[in-house]
């Protein structure tokens, strides 16, 4: 095999990289990963009259209704109380061409009223806050790309319906270069019914949503910039607990609660039961949730009050406006897409602000089935999520910690992130602390969840050193089907492992296992890892000492099997780059 027409290697070398190219996109959308859905809210409501150990900014009143109670129609309809709907059998190929086309089912949100009715998912003490009546007003900033009508408008609809008026100052829609004919002149003409509530800007090259955010801040004009995905729906009383904890600092950056939407059937739910979650990262800087520690919890005095965050998920915050701009906005070689939460959580904490996550404020996110858009055409080797990554690891992590990323992804150490220095200068400059400080008084459980990965023995392509076969997961997750061979495409992802000194085969955030001492497949690492696998670089022989089998590859099948020496149980590991 190794001797083939030199065409023929080619064109299924670009085969190979423009699949395993579609599958690495599709992965993206693994970022954050939830965990199933708990039992729902709960939390006992506190008998007195307390002040909040949070500050004088609100108090809890327990038996008296907040001041910002509002009463909600409600209604009835397709979808509304936030219950699913329906796809009819006529309407199948429709919807799948939407849901191929917008990630979401459009023909499913068309049928539900831009005004729908949502349930309150709060904790039932939210309702007794009562909150001062001269709070900041709010610029709420919508970036969008080729987002669906539907999904797009309601966002709007309910911002507006969810919102005290006293408090909009205004909505900012900024469209990021979209190309879909329903949102040309159409918005301009839909919007006019806001009567200049609602601004509509457009770039005139595509930016990204990082890009499209930072100017959607310039152009807004309220004190406090809200930040929302262009697929939202606002939960009572979401924006007043918000703007409540900036009146109190300015230099808090705060967070609502995130629920979800279905992207097929819009069933509103919450995504957690009635323990609190907040923002945390594995070293491949995979965005987590993970319970909030008791050290934490154990700050406030009631359940429903805001507790302090080490990152948040990105797309829904609210942050003083000219908060966000003496930080430097986000840094403006982060391009497109990711990593733009961990600047921007970084810089705050170690810079001097914090992160809070708000549990009465909710909003409603729709999460993709898939990202159905392209990230334009940049000139870029490594994937560019992995280049905003290395960007915020080299400004904001100290050099032991840049080892914990580099480790965890070694195919990228090296490539040029770029000019860097306006970033260092202003950490300098800012006197911000390092990131030891903000791991070990903020991030803390990252440790516990996530420790230090054992350094890599050898990492790159499993191929068997005769032929042009590589290991490969083809894409199978946890739980799922065996991995196996395939044509090396040196193209990283689903090719790329690392072998560890303490015996552990890594694939992005997951390792090898066989259970069965049969067939491989992609499992949860072993946070304490022992085993299994020895890797001797000499006779390529990769073995799995539990079932004293070896890695084998005879016929384009991936096994373990008795150790025989031979051709098909030869492997090299080797470095090979995109770049
Ligand atoms: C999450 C965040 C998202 C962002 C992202 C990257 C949540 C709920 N969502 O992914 O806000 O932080 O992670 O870290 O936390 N858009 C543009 N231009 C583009 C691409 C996207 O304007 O080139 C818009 C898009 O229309 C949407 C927003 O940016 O309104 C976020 O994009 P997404 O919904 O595809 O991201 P998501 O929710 O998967
Ligand atoms: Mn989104």
């Amino acid at each position: 095999a190794d001797e083939e027409d030199p065409e023929v290697v080619k064109k299924k070398l670009r085969v190979a990289r423009y699949q395993e190219k579609k599958r690495q996109q599709k992965n993206l959308q693994n970022v954050m990963e939830k965990p199933a859905l708990a039992e729902g809210g709960g939390g006992a409501v506190e008998m007195a009259i307390a002040e909040p150990t949070h500050g004088p900014e609100a108090v809890l009143k327990t038996g008296i209704l907040g001041n910002f109670e509002p009463n909600y129609p409600s209604r009835s309809g397709p979808g509304e109380n936030g219950q699913p709907v329906h796809t009819g059998m006529e309407e199948r190929s429709r919807a799948d061409k939407s849901i191929r086309e917008f990630g979401f089912n459009m023909i499913n949100s068309d049928k539900i009223s831009m005004n729908r009715t949502i349930q309150d998912t709060r904790l039932d003490e939210c309702k007794y806050w009562h909150y001062p009546e001269d709070l900041p007003t709010a610029s709420v900033i919508l970036v969008f790309h080729n987002e669906g009508w539907s999904t797009l408008m309601r966002t709007v609809h309910s911002v507006i319906e969810m919102s005290p008026k006293q408090f909009l100052h205004e909505i900012v829609m900024v469209d990021d270069f979209s190309d879909k004919e329903h949102l040309k002149g159409r918005l301009e003409e839909y919007i006019k019914q806001f009567n200049g509530l609602v601004k509509l800007y457009r770039n005139k090259e595509r930016l990204g949503l990082i890009g499209t955010r930072t100017r959607g801040a310039e152009l807004a004009t309220g004190d406090v910039i809200v930040f929302l995905d262009a697929h939202c729906e606002c939960n009572r009383n979401w924006l007043v607990p918000l703007l409540a904890r900036i009146r109190y600092d300015r230099t808090i950056m705060a967070v609502p609660t995130i629920d979800g939407i279905d992207w097929d059937n819009f069933r509103y739910h919450p995504v957690y039961g009635a323990q609190h979650h907040r923002g945390i990262f594995e070293w491949g800087f995979l965005y987590k949730e993970s319970v909030v520690p008791d050290r934490e919890l154990k700050r406030r005095k009631h359940h429903s009050e805001p507790y302090k965050s080490p990152t948040h998920a990105g797309g829904l915050f609210a942050m003083d406006r000219k908060y966000f701009f003496e930080l430097g906005a986000y840094d403006p070689g982060l391009k497109i897409w990711g990593g733009e939460n961990f600047e921007l959580s970084f810089k705050i904490w170690q810079c001097g602000g914090s992160i809070e996550w708000v549990p009465c404020s909710r909003v409603g996110h729709v999460y993709r089935n898939h990202m159905p858009y392209g990230f334009g055409k940049i000139d870029v080797k490594i994937p560019v999520i992995s280049l905003n990554y290395m960007r915020v690891v080299e400004v904001w992590l100290d050099r032991e910690h840049r080892e914990y990323f580099y480790t965890r992804e070694p195919s990228v150490r090296g490539y040029p992130v770029g000019d860097i220095s306006k970033q260092i200068q202003f950490k300098e400059e800012h006197k911000c602390k390092d990131f030891k400080w903000f791991m070990e008084n903020v991030a803390y459980e990252v440790y516990e969840r996530f420790p230090k990965l054992p350094p890599n023995k050898a990492w790159g392509e499993v191929k068997l050193k005769k032929g042009t076969s590589c290991m490969d997961t083809m894409g199978q997750a946890v739980g799922g089907g065996a991995i196996g061979l395939s044509y090396c495409h040196h193209f990283g992802g689903s090719q790329l492992f690392r072998i560890n000194t303490k015996g552990q085969i890594g694939v992005g955030e997951r390792c090898i296992e066989s259970p069965n001492g049969n067939t491989l497949h992609v499992a949860y690492c072993d946070v304490q890892p022992v085993g299994p696998w020895d890797y001797d670089e000499g006779s390529g022989v990769i073995k799995n000492t539990h079932h004293n089998k070896c890695l084998d590859g005879t016929n384009g099948k991936l096994t373990l099997m008795p150790c025989n020496g031979g051709d098909t149980q030869s492997w090299a590991v080797t470095e090979t780059y995109s770049w």
